[in-house]
């Protein structure tokens, strides 16, 4: 859901949900439905903005006028957030051209808002204020992630590019050759039809082994940000005919919108806003995560250097050089962002075996609610209150056959207060078990941090929001699946299994640190001009091969615009906060087994059923981003400073067998130096 800066968890700027950029809400309940005050024309705002300013001219702002406009923008906020929820809920859940314009006009208002608070916050910056009205005054300034310029049509522009761009993936299909179709239907079953969406392609990467259909569906799912042609089959339309639409050409457009924004906040680009949220300088924070990558590249090298010997096995060299990135359609995720689903290519041979989630769930005819309230009652063990009725009433939990829905997972506050929903196209999989823990995380954060202030309903940083339901997810051993009666006790790895279940949980989480960590480099480079449009592809792939040492099935078409096909580009949410998160959870992990007096290694240790434990991690949630997020760390773990030790701890004894693995190998790719 939207939100008013600050973050969200999954969406875009002014927006309220966990997987947005944020917006805020009360710490009051909402008043009741009284129609919303009309919002001023923006002519008409700055009029009055030019008022206000003359009329404070002559005499200095105190701290009784910016205690009354926080008191004001609070209001204003919390008005704005419910409405503009609904309607990015209804849009996300179903997609069409009156949903779209619905959700265009709540970011064009939203817009407006963000832009017009920033600018009158401005007020105050000769005003000694005390630390409190400061931080408020200060979020505010720093507008939204997604900033329009205060001038006539700006935030409308900038709002229907955003909703269209949104649309566009949501509503993505494409189609295979029939040869390649013909080898999907043995994964996809004989009654599917050659229209296929996120959800099937995700399917044929994970399961698919055929390098040929792997390269069809990795280069078919990208066609959804290439300019419209007769291949694609896009129902939605924004604004008339979308034929020869062009993603790239959307993006740029937006670009320029947000730095001229983010100009007049006062920061050199939008890329220099979005480093500013960190309780720390922008430019220190560019230091700090590349800090925090050299930490855990190591373990990285060493995983790819594995990986690539394990696919070369399985293809050969023609398909898998050993000297060269991998190939991206290769790794069982679209994305290639994390790698869990070809596991089996690179098992241990002749070591003892982890555990399948995936086939346990299915031994066990888990269907995705039965998954949801699993991952509700580890919070429940921890001591949470349980999810309100209406949570399973409003969420969405499986993807419906009918209707255009944004099948991205995310979760939502819509009232700031008890109305928390998700919204997940779930797989009976181990990878959509952990994601509902991922998105219960965000439920259960934004209920933590309710009483506070609209300006501090958040995460103490974005990357803590992303982490808190992976660390629960962490918890998930073998000894928990057998608490809960998903394994059998007899069925328990033991030490021996110890590498192959590291390596299962290092394919997903080591794997992911450099696409994390390099989707908002990215970023950060098409805002301040490094990259100019048409060197958008370029540098994607320049970015991808540099840190994830993976290379593009086929050579890219000229008019590819590949970071489209990632649906936080055109889904504007910001990405650095899942690097982060990948760091902080193995953080929060240990301080929680350290809590908890358990003695064993890393990876075994559950938290499962410690109340100690969870009214601490609760202590945390609560003061939502109302402190430096070096405060909320303290708080939970001692330290002031995200750290990579904790997952180099974790991982240590694969990192040793991975090293005695890759001896004698030549590991790294031309450029992997950097
Ligand atoms: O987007 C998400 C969540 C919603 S906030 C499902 N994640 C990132 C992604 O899917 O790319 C979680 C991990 C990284
Ligand atoms: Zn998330």
């Amino acid at each position: 859901m939207k939100k008013l800066h600050l973050a969200t968890v999954c969406t875009a700027a002014l927006m309220f949900s966990a997987c947005a950029d944020n917006t805020t809400a009360t710490e009051a309940p909402k008043p009741a439905p009284a129609p919303a005050a009309p919002q001023p024309s923006q002519a008409a705002q700055k009029a009055s903005n030019d008022l206000v300013q003359a009329a404070t001219a002559n005499s200095r702002p105190t701290v009784q006028d910016a205690r009354e406009f926080l008191e004001q923008a609070e209001a204003d906020i919390e008005d704005f957030g419910l409405r503009a929820a609904r309607a990015y809920w209804v849009q996300a859940n179903f997609i069409t051209e009156d949903t779209n314009a619905m959700a265009a006009a709540a970011g064009k208002e939203g817009a407006e808002l963000a832009t017009r608070l920033a600018n009158e916050a401005k007020r105050f910056n000769d005003v000694s204020l005390p630390d409190d009205m400061r931080r408020k005054i200060d979020g505010l300034k720093r507008g939204s992630n997604f900033p329009a310029p205060d001038r006539e049509g700006a935030a409308g522009e900038l709002a229907k590019i955003m909703a269209r761009m949104d649309a566009v993936y949501g509503t993505a299909k494409f189609k295979l050759p029939d040869a390649q179709f013909a080898k999907a239907k043995d994964i996809l079953g004989d009654d599917a039809d050659n229209v296929l969406e996120q959800y099937e392609a995700v399917r044929l990467m994970a399961n698919a082994r055929d390098p040929e259909l792997l390269a069809a569906t990795w280069s078919g799912w990208r066609t959804l940000s290439q300019p419209m042609n007769e291949s694609k089959t896009q129902q939605v339309q924004l604004d008339g005919e979308l034929k020869g639409y062009s993603m790239a050409e959307d993006y740029a457009d937006m670009v320029k919108i947000i730095n001229e924004g983010a100009r007049e906040l006062g920061y050199a680009d939008a890329g220099a806003l979005w480093r500013a949220g960190y309780d720390m300088d922008a430019d220190d924070f560019a230091t700090e995560v590349d800090r925090l990558w050299g930490q855990v590249k190591p373990l990285y090298d060493e995983l790819h250097c594995y990986v690539r010997a394990g696919l070369n096995e399985e293809y050969g060299d023609d398909v898998v050089p050993m000297d060269q990135p991998i190939r991206a359609d290769l790794l069982g995720n679209i994305w290639a962002q994390s790698w869990g689903n070809v596991y089996e290519l690179v098992e241990p041979e002749g070591a003892a075996k982890g555990v399948d989630v995936t086939a346990l769930l299915e031994a066990q005819d888990y269907d995705a609610l039965r998954m949801v309230k699993t991952g509700e009652q580890f919070f429940s063990s921890l001591g949470f209150d349980p999810l309100p009725d209406t949570f399973y009433k409003r969420s969405l939990i499986t993807k419906p056959a009918d209707r255009d829905v944004q099948c991205h997972a995310s979760a939502w506050n819509l009232d700031d207060q008890e109305d928390i929903r998700i919204k997940m196209c779930t797989n009976v999989t181990g990878e959509d078990f952990q994601t509902v823990h991922h998105e219960l995380g965000h439920n259960y954060y934004q209920r933590a941090y309710k009483d506070q202030p609209v300006f501090y309903k958040d995460g103490a940083n974005d990357g803590f929001h992303e982490a808190i339901g992976d660390m629960i997810a962490l918890s998930i051993t073998p000894d928990y699946l057998v608490q809960i009666g998903l394994l059998d006790e007899a069925d328990v790895p033991g030490e021996d299994a110890d590498t192959a279940l590291l390596l299962r949980q290092a394919m997903d989480k080591v794997a992911f640190l450099p696409f994390g960590l390099l989707v908002d480099k990215w970023r950060w480079q098409v805002f301040d001009g490094t990259l100019s449009p048409a060197e958008y592809n370029d540098g994607w792939w320049a970015l991808r091969e540099q840190y994830q040492g993976i290379r593009p099935p086929n050579d890219r078409p000229a008019d590819a615009f590949d970071a489209g096909a990632k649906y936080h580009i055109p889904g504007n949410t910001p990405y650095m906060r899942y690097f982060l998160a990948h760091i902080l959870q193995f953080q929060f992990h240990k301080a929680a087994c350290d809590q908890a007096g358990f003695e064993g290694p890393l990876h075994r240790c559950s938290v499962y059923g410690n109340e100690e434990v969870g009214k601490r991690f609760e202590n945390m949630m609560e003061m939502g981003a109302s402190k430096p997020w070096p405060d909320a760390l303290e708080a939970f773990t001692g330290e002031r400073d995200m750290d990579g030790s904790a997952m180099l701890e974790y991982f240590a004894p694969l990192m040793s067998y991975l090293e005695e693995q890759n001896e004698g190998r030549t590991c790294g790719w031309s450029g992997s130096a950097d």
